[in-house]
């Protein structure tokens, strides 16, 4: 059994790693947030120590480590994007390995940094890109893997996923903070583009909004132009008819691959191939932190494919 802290209990996504943390018979030691309502805890880990101020659960695992000879072996970070790397370098400061929500930093610099701490560290960095262990998105990776293809591949990708208005409010609308939807939201999809087709060859950007984004990306084996948003407006009809708020479809050489369906036990997933000492590293990351990074700061163009939503 190994012990677990984490950071950014009150969260969204905290109690998918609470979850996978005891899925995977392992024990919380102890939590930290700044916010304290974390009654979610109890369906998980009613013994585990719960902290709002950084120093006290710092100098709580210091002291079960000195008084009881109990130590610290992962440290889940649920934290607001920008901090990720902060809350890594503790992590490791403690010789504990890290379990990192995506995305793991906002800038290529920024890996190269943890790359060199990690090289000084016992322990590793993971993170988290569920999309890679999707059923649909394996089955698409192996197809492509084993097709002779002439050619690239052209795909259309439109991952709509709708959020009130609350999402503008709060670190999530914050560039610095998110990195904006095309980082926070948009990067597991570039991430699994880049995993199947190969290295970016071309990076174009037709619309940057607070709320929606779209362009063409070129991979060694794919055209895709894609498009991303998180207003329901952009919903097709059927999907709204339907009452339903999430929309995410590729279409390669017009044959439809939708994978809406079969996130949920994706972080359990996630963490038993990490436990294998399978996880997603550094290394893997790198190519889609850099597309992020330049989807943020390219020069916006008018020409080449645009996706059909933009027509
Ligand atoms: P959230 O805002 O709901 O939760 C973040 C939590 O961190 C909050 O409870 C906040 O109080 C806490 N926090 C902020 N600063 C802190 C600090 N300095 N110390 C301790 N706690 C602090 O956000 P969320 O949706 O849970 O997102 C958290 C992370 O998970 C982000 O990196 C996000 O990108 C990622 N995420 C991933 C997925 C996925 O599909 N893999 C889904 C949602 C979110
Ligand atoms: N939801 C909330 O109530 N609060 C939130 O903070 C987020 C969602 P999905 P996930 O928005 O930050 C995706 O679209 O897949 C509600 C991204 N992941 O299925 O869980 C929402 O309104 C993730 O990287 O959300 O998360 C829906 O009702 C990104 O950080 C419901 O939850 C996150 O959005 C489910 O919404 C975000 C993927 O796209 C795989």
């Amino acid at each position: 059994m190994k012990n677990f802290a984490l950071i950014g209990a009150a969260g969204y996504i905290a109690p998918r790693h609470l979850k996978a943390i005891k899925d995977t018979n392992n024990n919380l030691i102890a939590a930290l947030d700044k916010f304290d309502s974390v009654g979610i805890m109890d369906s998980y880990f009613p013994n585990s120590d719960f902290f709002v101020e950084f120093e006290r659960f710092d100098r709580h695992i210091e002291k079960l480590k000195r008084n009881q000879n109990i130590n610290l072996d992962y440290v889940s970070i649920c934290t607001p994007n920008y901090l990720h790397d902060s809350h890594i370098r503790m992590a490791l400061r403690r010789d504990a390995d890290a379990i990192c929500e995506k995305p793991i930093v906002l800038n290529p610099w920024n890996i190269d940094a943890l790359s060199a701490i990690e090289k000084e560290s016992k322990g590793k960095i993971n993170t988290i890109l569920q999309l890679r262990l999707h059923e649909s998105i394996i089955q698409l990776k192996n197809k492509v893997d084993l097709a002779d293809k002439n050619g690239k591949y052209d795909i259309d990708l439109t991952y709509i996923t709708s959020r009130g208005k609350w999402y503008d409010i709060s670190w999530k609308g914050d560039e610095s903070k998110s990195g904006g939807i095309a980082t926070n939201i948009g990067v597991h999809f570039y991430d699994m583009l880049s995993w199947i087709f190969g290295n970016v060859q071309e990076n174009i950007v037709h619309l940057r909004e607070k709320n929606k984004a779209a362009g063409y990306l070129e991979f060694e084996n794919a055209r895709v132009r894609w498009f991303l948003s998180i207003d329901e407006n952009d919903l097709p009809y059927e999907v709204k008819q339907k009452q339903q708020r999430t929309f995410r479809s590729i279409s390669i050489d017009g044959e439809e691959l939708e994978f809406s369906k079969g996130f949920t036990e994706l972080h359990t997933e996630s963490y038993k191939k990490i436990l294998l000492n399978e996880g997603f590293g550094l290394n893997e990351v790198k190519k889609s932190i850099e597309i992020v990074h330049s989807i943020r700061n390219n020069e916006i163009l008018k020409n080449g494919e645009k996706h059909p939503f933009l027509s």
